[in-house]
């Protein structure tokens, strides 16, 4: 995991289960990710990784989530209901793909899209529309709900990370996902984590 990446997502869903586990911080910017220490415990090299108590890996936000929805489905974090289900994956893989993946890459790595610096500014400016629109596509299905579904589930912790990176980017959130946002900083695993990423300052607006 990195404090305040996509893995902090996979961490609210560990604490939300109430399971025991370590965590090893990797260094992004120091480019730990493509040391071979942790290329082989992913050799996709990124963060999340989770390696079972069996010694075996699963990589990726959503392999992750969704195993850990599976293995734990006391906890619900998947609904039961088929539809409701379909959209759990449509809004995670919405905020994954579209919000992180093609929205906030552009602006935390600028110079993985750009040709040369004299694109850079334009690329910034491709990924706040990805993102502005992106955000504007969930906010009217979050509209008159408290969660992506009735409750909490893998969804709302992959919406949350890239809510919590457009608050830390400044990037104003639309209303029905501002109050989302807020609603997940209410929880208590979701607090504890933040603090435990040294975020506790979020909790001061
Ligand atoms: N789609 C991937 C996204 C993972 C990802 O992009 N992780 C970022 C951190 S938020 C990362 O590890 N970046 C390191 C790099 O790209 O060098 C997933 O589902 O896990």
């Amino acid at each position: 995991m990195t404090p305040g990446s996509c893995s902090t997502g996979i961490h609210i869903l560990l604490e939300e289960i109430g399971l025991v586990f370590e965590a090893y911080p990797l260094n992004l910017l120091a480019g730990d990710q493509f040391k071979p220490a942790y290329l082989a415990i992913n050799p996709r090299g990124s963060v999340p990784a989770l390696v079972r108590e069996d010694g075996s890996v699963l990589t990726s936000y959503q392999s992750i989530a969704c195993w850990l929805a599976e293995a734990y489905p006391e906890r619900r974090l998947m609904p039961e209901d088929v539809d409701a289900r379909a959209h759990v994956m449509a809004v995670m893989n919405h905020a994954i793909h579209t919000l992180h993946g093609e929205g906030f890459a552009r602006i935390f790595t600028t110079e993985r899209f750009a040709l040369d610096e004299s694109e850079n500014a334009a690329v910034l400016a491709q990924g706040r529309r990805i993102i502005d629109r992106g955000f504007a596509a969930v906010d009217k299905e979050l509209a008159g709900r408290h969660y992506v579904v009735e409750h909490f589930s893998i969804a709302d912790s992959a919406l949350f990370y890239v809510e919590f990176w457009a608050d830390r980017s400044g990037i104003p959130l639309p209303a029905h996902c501002r109050a989302h946002y807020a609603r997940m900083l209410e929880r208590p695993a979701v607090r504890q984590v933040l603090m435990e990423e040294g975020y506790a300052r979020v909790f001061a607006h």
